[in-house]
């Protein structure tokens, strides 16, 4: 038995975490056990440091301190507290996008030459899907104007609402998200305006300020549905792709580059280039670059060109720990600054390379978009470089990586479906469900979380549904923490899944013409193709004739941590969806706003939030979630049926 074996499941990460204990390294793993035990201000979201005369802390029984020096009261700093976390997470998922809609922008005005347009078919069909006529128009004049209508929605000026959510959800939803005034017109202004909200002195009414909380997380969901968008028509819609995942993808003989952080413009660029540049590191002595990821740009590059996968969040400072990575290349989001002090005890070179994100230490390329390749390659070089200093004594790699199918977009899924009903692709889907075949759907996204066991919860609530003829999908570090451990595969179906699920899973096979099988849970992408999973279920709803609240479909972040994870969870709560979170987020010192998230949104949206860290208990919460939904469409349906009326649901 492992004595890291509460730290995480993963047998490669628990060998490297001895590998750090006989150097003397101290991981994440440990800095997490020295932060116990933690504040229960902090904890319970009751400490405010919004303006300086804090940090007030809520002490319910002394008299005065019951409130904080302004005289704010534990809802209005919990609420505070929550929503400023989704304007982080908003933030930085939009900013992502924007940054992909310029590069757009700019390559269709001429410059950026080092990208194209490389999927002119999604191009033309998001054109047309937000209204922009396509007839006749050159494509870079189509992709101007999209880009154009993309970067509108950051700082439209009217209350006219954000076109991405106009012109992607059910009606039902944008009739909700009006009569509630949470429909965004503008991401940035939303931003801000949360931000004055919170001000000091400004709003303390909690259930007005989650109100606007729930507006910047709409413009989240805009951010990352355009971002992915605009990804597509960047670098091409992913389709079914094999390679492999966990740290024995990092190859002895090869100079290993890991692409980090989110953004694919920069890894992306990193992967088209390394494949001209293998003879430089055959010049050095190895055989050739291997490139692999960690978090979500690594999702980006595994779904488009089947990259590998290193690991995920929590363990990336393990990667550098195996003593073979030559380089590390982040862009934004997610990269431990300890990486930096991890790399002096071995050869690794950690390249930061946006301006808004350095590292003190590191090396700073900074990538130049209209020398995309240029800066590219200059960042390969000094990895293949950096591959000459690798020290033999200090390379320990875990034998272990498992084989991955990913690569499934919404138009990957829809295209197997396809071939069993190419009328209408998404009732393969819902048919399933109305016959009980299947149980609904079940999203897992999300981060690590070292407030559990790595991967655990993961990988256990995963298993779980899978038994109980759950069909999965997952986005981020969820999607590779299946990959790191098996699941992403056919033998994973065969082991797993219930009887139901197979019989699934085992038609779409029949017909989806790979020279694979399908994997027990589909991996849509990173955390901004959370956009995918929302534009299924807004297809399934559609198609059932019901709105989202409505749809058997749940959504788990199994170990959240990032306000990412907040800002998504919001969203999908909106969007009327069951989310669980396995962890106690900090909103228990105010029963009122613990009570709306958990409670009362569902009134309001169809969705509430359940937190849940055991991972048995989350998933028959979120399966008794599932058979809540059939059984209320079974009832309906029924009920449609014995007064005649025409229109059945599902
Ligand atoms: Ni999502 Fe992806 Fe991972 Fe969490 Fe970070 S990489 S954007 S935030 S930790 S899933
Ligand atoms: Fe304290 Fe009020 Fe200032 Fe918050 S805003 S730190 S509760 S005085």
């Amino acid at each position: 038995m492992s004595e890291f074996e509460k730290s995480t499941v993963d047998p490669a990460a628990r060998e490297m975490l001895g590998k750090a204990k006989k150097i003397g390294y101290l991981t994440t793993f440990e800095r997490a056990k020295a932060q116990e035990p933690r504040c229960a201000f902090g904890n319970t979201g009751i400490c405010c440091r919004i303006c300086m005369q804090g940090p007030c802390r809520i002490i319910p029984k002394k008299p005065g301190a019951n409130k904080g020096i302004c005289g704010a009261a534990d809802y209005t700093i919990v609420a505070r507290n929550t929503v400023r976390l989704i304007a982080g997470g908003a933030a930085a998922h939009s900013d992502h996008g924007r940054h992909i809609a310029t590069t757009v922008l700019h390559v269709a005005e001429g410059h950026a030459k080092d990208y194209k347009i490389n999927d002119t078919a999604k191009l033309m069909k998001v054109a047309q899907r937000i209204g922009i006529a396509t007839e006749g128009k050159p494509v870079n004049e189509v992709a101007k104007e999209v880009a154009s209508a993309a970067l509108l929605d950051f700082g439209r000026l009217d209350s006219s609402p954000c076109t991405w959510l106009e012109t992607t959800l059910t009606e039902g939803r944008r009739k909700k998200f009006k009569d509630t005034t949470i429909m965004t017109s503008s991401i940035n202004g939303s931003i801000a305006e949360l931000l004055h909200q919170t001000h000091m002195g400004v709003d303390s009414d909690p259930v007005n300020i989650i109100f606007n909380g729930l507006k910047v997380a709409l413009g989240d969901l805009d951010g990352e549905y355009l971002a992915t968008d605009l990804s597509d028509v960047l670098f091409g819609t992913p389709t079914p792709t094999v390679s492999e995942a966990n740290l024995g993808v990092l190859d002895p003989e090869m100079v290993n580059i890991c692409v980090h952080g989110h953004n694919p413009l920069l890894s992306q660029m990193v992967v088209d280039v390394a494949r001209q540049m293998q003879d430089e590191a055959k010049a050095v002595g190895a055989k050739g670059i291997k490139l692999s990821g960690i978090c979500c740009t690594g999702n980006e590059v595994l779904m488009r060109a089947g990259v590998a996968i290193a690991t995920n969040f929590a363990t990336q400072e393990l990667a550098i720990m195996t003593g073979l990575v030559d380089a590390v290349v982040v862009d934004v989001q997610c990269i431990m600054p300890s990486l930096r002090s991890l790399a002096e005890c071995f050869h690794t070179k950690i390249i930061t390379t946006m301006p808004i994100s350095k590292i003190p230490g590191a090396y700073h390329y900074e990538f130049d978009e209209e020398h995309a390749a240029e800066s590219a390659k200059a960042i390969i070089r000094l990895a293949i470089d950096t591959y000459k200093l690798r020290d033999a004594k200090k390379i320990e790699r875990p034998d272990l990586k498992n084989k991955v199918i990913a690569g499934f977009s919404l138009e990957a899924i829809l295209d197997i479906f396809s071939k069993i009903n190419p009328d209408r692709p998404i009732s393969v889907l819902t048919d399933a469900i109305k016959a009980g075949e299947i149980k609904g759907v079940a999203l897992f996204a999300g981060c690590n979380n070292l407030k559990g066991t790595h991967n655990e919860n993961h990988l256990e609530i995963a298993k779980q549904m899978a038994a109980n003829d759950v069909f999965m999908i997952a986005t981020g570090c969820a999607g590779q923490a299946y990959a790191m451990n098996g699941l992403l595969t056919p033998e994973a179906v065969e082991a797993y899944a219930g009887p139901g699920l197979k019989a699934f899973i085992g038609r779409l096979n029949a017909k989806a013409d790979l020279t694979t099988g399908l994997p027990l849970i589909f991996h849509m992408g990173s955390c901004v193709d959370n956009s995918r999973t929302v534009a299924l279920l807004t297809m399934m709803a559609n198609e059932m004739g019901v709105d989202t609240p409505q749809v058997p479909f749940v959504a788990s972040a199994p170990e959240p941590m990032s306000e990412k994870a907040v800002a998504i969870g919001s969203w999908f709560v909106a969007m009327g969806i069951p989310v669980h979170i396995g962890v106690i987020a900090p909103v228990t010192g105010s029963d009122l706003v613990h009570g709306v998230v958990t409670q009362i949104a569902k009134d309001v949206f169809g969705g509430h939030f359940i937190m849940e860290t055991d991972h048995q208990k989350a998933g028959e919460k979120l399966l008794a979630a599932l058979n809540e939904r059939n059984w209320k469409l079974r009832i309906h349906n029924e009920a449609a049926a014995k007064y005649s009326q025409t229109e059945q649901v599902v």
